[in-house]
């Protein structure tokens, strides 16, 4: 009977070797600790076996029960883990991949060049206590041009040819000063804020011009604002975003909203101010026309002119962006060309 039970024993440890399934090892487990199985019927078979053997043979069969119970156990986590480890295998997924999603917004490199100069110069003005500011690309006539000063009968409404709706009432704004008013009409001076977005012209396109492109508005209004003011806004917005010196020139600018108004204009960088298509061979960009806020534009706005003046600016986004990066066509900016978009970083 001992040899009986060490024959088991043996046959027992082969054949739960071989099982590589569940259901298997289910069938083996019935077959060695099953009521009518083969350990089982050895223990039966304890009481004809010869008294001076019975103990021995007891403790072994005891032992050979307990090892194949925990043998039985460890191969089933075994093959559970198994299991799991083949669907995951089958089933996995890469969760560091980009989605396409994002893609069509946002490449895996990084974000379109107008987006991170734009954010860069957000944070160069909330930096010196500028609010930021938004407003609607559907504008009406007031935001537009009535309270900049620019009446209907003004020549200056055709400086900038607009799109207008059917009802010719409502227009897409033609630059982000509608801001100046939408940020006066909200705030009490003093304040200061900038405003970024798109704006709209029915233009010729060039090297230069789009039709849909980015500026960001500036104004500042309390008391005693001067031209120096003015000018250390804009010297310290350049500097912090080129970090390096860039030649520029002030010189008088005019438009209905300021006065006096000023053009600042920056040595072309994509020529070295030699003369080239994007400066239409001047050797200067029109970058950043500023001036001191005419009074008809604070009173439009509901500020008090006895107390109060200001600066304003525009400044034409998508030309900075040309002249911090070396591109030399602003359409290269518009066309939605991924491997184009993706190559800039912030500084
Ligand atoms: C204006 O739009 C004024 N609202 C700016 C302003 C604000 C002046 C506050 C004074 C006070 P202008 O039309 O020049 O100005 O446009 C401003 C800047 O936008 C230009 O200097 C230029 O950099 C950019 N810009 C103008 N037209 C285009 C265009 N078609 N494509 C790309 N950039 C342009």
């Amino acid at each position: 009977m001992l040899q009986k039970l060490e024959e088991l024993i043996v046959e027992f440890r082969s054949a739960i070797g071989e099982v590589d399934k569940k259901a298997s090892l289910f069938d083996l487990k019935a077959e060695y600790l099953g009521k009518k199985g083969k350990l089982n019927l050895i223990l039966k078979s304890l009481k004809d076996a010869a008294p001076e053997d019975r103990k021995e043979l007891g403790i072994r069969s005891n032992n050979y029960k307990i090892e194949i119970q925990d043998s039985i156990d460890k191969k089933l986590a075994q093959l559970e883990i198994d299991e799991i480890n083949e669907k995951l295998e089958k089933n996995w997924q890469d969760i560091t991949l980009r989605d396409s999603v994002r893609d069509l917004g946002m490449n895996s490199a990084g974000y379109h060049p107008v987006t991170i100069i734009q954010r860069e110069i957000e944070d160069i003005f909330l930096s010196m206590g500028f609010d930021i500011l938004d407003g609607p690309h559907i504008e009406d006539e007031f935001h537009n041009f009535e309270a900049l000063n620019i009446p209907a009968t003004h020549p200056a409404r055709d400086m900038q040819d607009t799109f207008w709706f059917k009802d010719m009432e409502h227009l897409l704004r033609t630059h982000t000063s509608t801001i100046q008013v939408r940020g006066m009409e909200a705030h009490k001076p003093p304040f200061k804020f900038v405003g970024p977005g798109k704006v709209f012209r029915s233009e010729a396109l060039d090297a230069s011009h789009e039709a849909v492109f980015h500026q960001l508005e500036g104004m500042m209004v309390g008391e005693n604002i001067s031209v120096s003011n003015l000018i250390f806004f804009m010297k310290t917005l350049l500097s912090e975003i080129f970090k390096k010196d860039v030649n520029v020139r002030l010189r008088p600018g005019f438009f209905p909203f300021v006065e006096p108004g000023f053009e600042l204009d920056i040595e072309c960088l994509i020529c070295g101010g030699k003369g080239c298509s994007v400066c239409k061979q001047t050797g200067w960009v029109e970058l950043l026309p500023c001036g001191m806020t005419h009074p008809n534009v604070l009173k439009a706005g509901g500020v008090d002119t006895d107390k109060y003046n200001g600066f304003a600016f525009g400044l034409g986004l998508d030309r900075l962006v040309m002249m911090r990066y070396g591109i030399d066509d602003i359409r290269h900016l518009h066309s939605g060309n991924l491997a184009f978009a993706s190559q800039f970083k912030a500084y």
